[in-house]
């Protein structure tokens, strides 16, 4: 196998603990999607966003998808409706944080009183909420893949700056908990940027 990624990203690093906790091994090529490597990324996905995992013909786009394909190639335990919910409060706190750091990036200022960047800031604190609550009722017991989703957006938004872990403190907890899971210290994104 084959991932297309790069190692700042928590979409693709969702992945990487996924396959890590799994014992897969594969090919990761790292790429600066936003640099010198966008050709690489056209060549790759159409959608020019990242991962994307290649396994011999197939070629599979966005991580939701990709652990849909993994589960079922290398044998993974399903996930619930519940579940599925959790993966999409999660997914929506972690494209409104990547929707802000790139408006940050053009040079906006984000804490503006401005629509678009009062609802990703909206969105982002109600979902982390909820996912604090989540945590102390006991819902992220298991390493298994929204665990991995969840570690992964939310030590991502401490790395970009973008959450104040004092805001979420069963989360907080609970991230301090998981740093000696399979494959954690050896994706950190701090240790690429
Ligand atoms: N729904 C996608 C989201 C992936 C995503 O947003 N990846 C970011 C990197 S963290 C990306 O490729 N962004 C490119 C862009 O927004 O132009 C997934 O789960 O794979």
């Amino acid at each position: 196998m084959k991932l297309i990624g790069s190692s700042t990203s928590p979409y693709v690093r969702r992945i990487r603990l996924l396959l890590a906790d799994a014992g897969q091994g594969y090919e990761f090529s790292d790429l600066n999607i936003y640099g010198e490597d966008r050709d690489q990324l056209r060549r790759q996905n159409p959608a020019l966003k990242i991962p994307v995992l290649y396994d011999g013909d197939e070629v599979i786009y966005d991580s939701r998808v990709i652990f849909r394909y993994l589960q079922e190639k290398l044998g993974l335990a399903p996930i619930s409706w519940k579940q599925e919910n959790l993966l999409t409060i999660i997914d929506a706190a972690n494209d409104s944080m990547v929707a802000i750091l790139l408006s940050q990036r053009s040079g906006l200022d984000t804490g503006e009183d401005r629509l678009y960047f009062n609802l990703q800031r909206e969105r982002v604190e109600k979902s982390l909420q909820a996912l604090d609550q989540r945590v102390d009722e006991g819902e992220f017991g298991v390493w298994d893949y929204p665990s991995i989703c969840l570690y992964s957006m939310f030590d991502w938004g401490l790395f970009r700056g973008l959450i104040d872990a004092a805001q979420y403190p069963h989360l907080a907890a609970w991230l301090a908990e998981q740093r000696e899971q399979t494959g954690v210290a050896n994706s950190d994104p701090r240790d690429a940027a």
